[in-house]
């Protein structure tokens, strides 16, 4: 059987929503899909030895294949569920479609993800983060958060009047996103003033099956 090695976060959390949108929610489909835990503020994910074989940089999420092939990264994870699994479709019908999806995506994982997670492990997230990798300084860590907010500002703008980043239907740019905003929200962070369209937009995703994922202890 498949499994998940996940924990608490926007990256397992984004899998874990993307195994519901297409449907194989961990118990369903014959459980195609089961979950491992592991508490990421303890860093048992640094410490299990047998993680780390799965996953030698010790985060998560790992999705681990019935031959023991351990896959990474929680959007190429995504990108393998996909291809197995084409319905719905989340990242495009065409080549054409994939570009504009993965445009999305790439410019709010540069522009966003980065600034705002190193942000955080500088800040907030510092005691969590300094024993386990470099981390700059606090007042770095603000600058980088006020960088994110302002590219959060930015994906306000080209949102609009849309729920969607791209095609015009929900793909796995929004799931990004929506992610993202979610893991924000959890560590006290609030969507920068003004930004209404995106909070229109954390609004109506939040309807969303797959949402609940959010209300998790785990
Ligand atoms: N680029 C990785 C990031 C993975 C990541 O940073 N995961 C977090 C949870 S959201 C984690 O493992 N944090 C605990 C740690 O780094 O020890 C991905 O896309 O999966």
């Amino acid at each position: 059987m498949t499994t998940l090695h996940s924990s608490l976060g926007p990256n397992p959390r984004l899998v874990r929503m993307f195994l519901i949108e297409k449907r194989i929610e961990e118990g369903s489909l014959e459980g195609q899909v089961k979950r491992v835990h592991y508490d990421i503020i303890t860093g048992e994910n640094r410490q299990d030895e047998s993680y780390l074989e799965k996953n030698p940089l010790g985060t998560i999420p790992t999705l681990e294949l019935d031959d023991g092939t351990c896959l990474t990264e929680s959007w190429p994870i995504c990108e393998y569920i996909e291809e197995l699994h084409p319905d719905p479709n989340l990242f495009g019908e065409t080549a054409a479609e994939r570009a504009e999806v993965r445009k999305w995506a790439r410019l709010f994982d540069q522009e966003v993800v980065v600034p705002m997670t190193m942000g955080f492990r500088a800040g907030a997230g510092r005691p969590m983060f300094e024993p386990r990798m470099s981390v700059v300084s606090p007042e770095a860590g603000a600058e980088l958060s006020a960088i994110s907010d302002e590219k959060w500002r930015y994906f306000d703008t080209v949102l609009g009047d849309s729920n969607h980043f791209a095609l015009g239907r929900f793909t796995f740019a929004d799931l990004l996103v929506f992610c993202f905003a979610n893991f924000g929200f959890t560590v006290g962070w609030k969507l920068p003033e003004g930004t209404r369209n995106l909070a229109r937009f954390v609004d109506h995703h939040n309807g969303r099956e797959s949402a609940k994922v959010w209300q998790d202890t785990e």
